[in-house]
C-alpha cells in the first residue's frame, strides 16, 4: 500500500480551546485543513508506532470524511491498530471508556459537542490521553506549535473503510476493528450501578422517566441502557435518532434547548424523572417534576449519596469542581471529611486528580458531571447515578433536593451567557476587571463587602503544571461570588460568561425565584463590569 508525505503550509488558529478546536465546518472544509491538524497531533507525540488509536465522533455532519482521513493517516504514522466505532460514532464518554479498556495510547474525538452541526454550522477535533481524557495544556500546546511550522502530512492511499458493520480488516500493516460502540460502555455502567435496583423502580408503575437525545450521540446509548437494559417503557427515549445536524436543534441540554422535554414534565401527567445530553453525550440536565436541578446542585447532591452506588459504595476520595461551579460542593465535602479542588474549567484539569485518586466524583455548572470511572464528563453516567439514588432512598426528586438544601444550605446559581460579542470588547472588558482586581478587597459594591479579588490561576497538585488567567472571581463577605470569564469553545466572536451564587443557609428563604434572589448581585455584576456599555447588550442571550 503506498504511503505518501503530502507537502503543505500552515494554518493560522488552530490552537485547542477548552475542549479541542472548534470551528465552522467551512472552515475544516479547507484542503488540508483535517490533514494538518491531525499529522500536528502525531508529530506532538511519541512512542505511539504500533500502538492503538480510538477514533469516533458524535456523527456531526463531515463525521464520516474525517474519520476516513484519520484512518488513512494514523496507517501511514505507523499506528499498529485503529479502533473505530461503528458508524464513525463513539460518544465522549464511551470514548474514554474504549481507551482504558483496550489500552490504547491515546484517542481522537470528533465533536464539537454542544455546538450546533450541519454544513453552516460546527466541527472540532479533539485528543485525548492514554488515561482516557482529553490532552492536558502541555500536549495541546505542543499540538498547536506543530501546526504553525507543518510542512508534510502522511496519508496511505487506499480505499475507505466500511464503517457501516462491525469487523476487522487491514489497512496496510495497521490492524481496523470497527467495534460496537455501545458495548464496552454499557458493561461498565453495569458494573458501577445497581440495575436491578433501578430496574425495580422503573417496573413500579407509580414512575416514569423520559429522556431527551436532542437527535444526537446519546440516543442509541439511551435506548440500549434505559429500554433495552432496564426495562423503561418504549419511548422513554426521545429524539433517540442521532442526525447529522441534530434536526436542526442546538444540542445543549438546559431549560432552554431542551423545551420539548421541559414541556413534558411540566404536564401533571408528564414523567417524573426528566434528563437530557448533548451533541456528544457528555453532558447532562437533571429534572424531576415541578425541580429543576442546577448541575452545581446536582453535583453536590451526588457526591453527598454517591455510596447508595455500589460502584461508589467505599466512599469518595475527593470532590473537584471547577472554579465558576457553585461551593455546594465544598460543603458536602467538608460533611464528610474529604477535600474539595477548585479547577480552571474544562475537563482536562480533572485528569491529574483521578489518575492520583485524589478525587472521584468531579463536575461543572455547564451539565457536566462525572467519575473516576471515565476521563470525561459522562451524561448518562449521571443519569443512572440518580436513577440509583432515586431507587435507593425512594424519594422523588423535589425530596431530595429540598432535603439536600435543609441539610447543607441552598446555594442559588445563574449563569448569564452574552453570545457573539465582539471579540476585542469582551477582551477589554476582562482587562478592565482584571485592573480592577487589586483595588476591590475591602470594598462595598451595591452594599455587599468584597472579601476578595483576582484573576484565578491554578496550580497542579500533581504536576505543579500552572494556569493564570482562568476567570476574574470577585468573592463577597456573605460567601456570594460573581465570577466572569470568556468562553473557550465558541466559534463567532466572543462569548462572555457570568456566573452568579449566593448562599442561603435559612429553609424559609429556599423557594425564591433564583433570578429574584440574584438580582442584586446580577446588577453588581454589570455594573462592575460594564457589560452593557462595553458590549453594546442589554440583557444576555441565554440564562442558565
Ligand atoms: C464550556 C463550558 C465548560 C466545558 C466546555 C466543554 O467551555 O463552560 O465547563 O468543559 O464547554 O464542554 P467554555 O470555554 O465555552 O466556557 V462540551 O460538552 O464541549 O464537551
Ligand atoms: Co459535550
Amino acid at each position: 500500500m503506498n504511503s505518501r508525505c503530502v507537502e503543505t503550509t500552515p494554518f493560522a488558529g488552530q490552537k485547542p480551546g477548552t475542549s479541542g478546536l472548534r470551528k465552522k465546518v467551512s472552515v475544516f472544509k479547507q484542503p488540508n485543513y483535517v490533514e494538518n491538524f491531525v499529522q500536528s497531533i502525531f508529530n506532538a507525540l511519541e512512542g505511539y508506532g504500533g500502538q492503538t488509536l480510538v477514533v469516533g465522533g458524535d456523527g456531526r455532519y463531515f463525521n464520516r470524511e474525517v474519520i476516513q482521513i484519520i484512518l488513512k493517516m494514523a496507517a501511514a504514522n505507523g499506528f499498529g491498530r485503529v479502533l473505530v466505532g461503528q458508524g464513525g460514532i463513539l460518544s465522549t464518554p464511551a470514548a474514554s471508556c474504549v481507551i482504558r479498556k483496550h489500552k490504547a495510547f491515546g484517542g481522537i474525538v470528533l465533536s464539537a459537542s454542544h455546538n450546533p452541526g450541519g454544513p453552516s454550522e460546527d466541527f472540532g477535533l479533539k485528543y485525548n490521553i492514554t488515561n482516557g481524557g482529553p490532552a492536558p495544556e502541555k500536549v495541546t500546546e505542543a499540538i498547536f506549535a506543530h501546526t504553525q511550522k507543518i510542512s508534510e502530512y502522511r496519508i496511505v492511499d487506499a480505499a475507505d473503510i466500511d464503517l457501516e458493520r462491525v469487523h476487522a480488516t487491514r489497512l496496510g500493516d495497521m490492524a481496523v476493528e470497527v467495534i460496537d460502540p455501545i458495548a464496552d460502555y454499557a458493561a461498565l455502567m453495569q458494573e458501577l450501578f445497581d440495575f436491578d435496583a433501578i430496574r425495580g423502580l422503573l417496573a413500579s408503575g407509580s414512575f416514569s422517566l423520559c429522556f431527551d437525545a436532542m437527535h444526537a450521540v446519546t440516543g442509541p446509548y439511551a435506548r440500549k441502557i434505559l429500554e433495552d437494559m432496564l426495562g423503561a417503557a418504549g419511548g422513554s427515549v426521545i429524539h433517540g435518532e442521532p442526525l447529522e445536524d441534530f434536526g436542526g436543534g442546538h444540542p445543549d441540554p438546559n431549560l432552554v434547548h431542551a423545551h420539548e422535554l421541559v414541556e413534558r414534565i411540566g404536564k401533571p401527567d408528564g414523567p417524573l424523572f426528566g434528563a437530557a445530553s448533548d451533541g456528544d453525550g457528555d453532558r447532562n440536565m437533571i429534572m424531576g417534576r415541578g425541580r429543576f436541578v442546577t448541575p452545581s446542585d446536582s453535583l453536590a447532591i451526588i457526591a453527598a449519596n454517591a455510596t447508595a452506588a455500589p460502584g461508589y459504595a467505599g466512599g469518595l476520595s475527593g470532590i473537584a469542581r471547577s472554579m465558576p461551579t457553585s461551593l455546594a460542593a465544598d460543603r458536602v465535602a467538608d460533611a464528610l471529611n474529604i477535600p474539595c479542588f477548585e479547577t480552571p474549567t474544562g475537563w482536562k484539569f480533572f485528569g491529574n486528580l483521578l489518575d492520583a485518586e485524589m478525587a472521584t466524583v468531579c463536575g461543572e455548572e455547564s451539565f457536566g458531571t462525572g467519575s473516576n470511572h471515565v476521563r470525561e464528563k459522562d451524561g448518562l453516567w449521571a443519569v443512572l447515578m440518580w436513577l440509583n439514588i432515586l431507587a435507593a432512598k425512594k424519594m422523588t426528586v423535589d425530596e431530595i433536593v429540598r432535603g439536600h438544601w435543609q441539610t447543607y444550605g441552598r446555594n442559588y446559581y445563574s449563569r448569564h451567557d452574552y453570545e457573539g460579542v465582539d471579540s476585542a470588547a469582551a477582551e477589554g472588558l476582562m482587562d478592565h476587571l482584571r485592573a480592577l482586581t487589586g483595588t476591590l478587597e475591602g470594598k462595598s459594591l451595591g452594599g455587599y463587602t468584597v472579601a476578595f479579588a483576582d484573576d484565578f490561576a491554578y496550580t497542579d497538585p500533581v504536576d505543579g503544571s500552572v494556569s493564570t488567567k482562568q476567570g476574574v472571581r470577585i468573592g463577597f463577605s456573605d460567601g456570594s461570588r460573581i465570577v466572569f470569564r470568556l468562553s473557550g469553545t465558541g466559534t463567532e466572536g466572543a462569548t462572555l460568561r457570568l456566573y452568579v451564587e449566593r448562599y442561603e443557609p435559612d429553609p424559609a428563604r429556599h423557594d425564591l425565584e433564583t433570578q429574584e434572589a440574584l438580582a442584586d448581585l446580577i446588577a453588581i455584576a454589570g455594573d462592575t463590569a460594564e457589560i452593557r456599555a462595553r458590549t453594546g447588550r442589554d440583557a444576555p442571550t441565554v440564562i442558565t
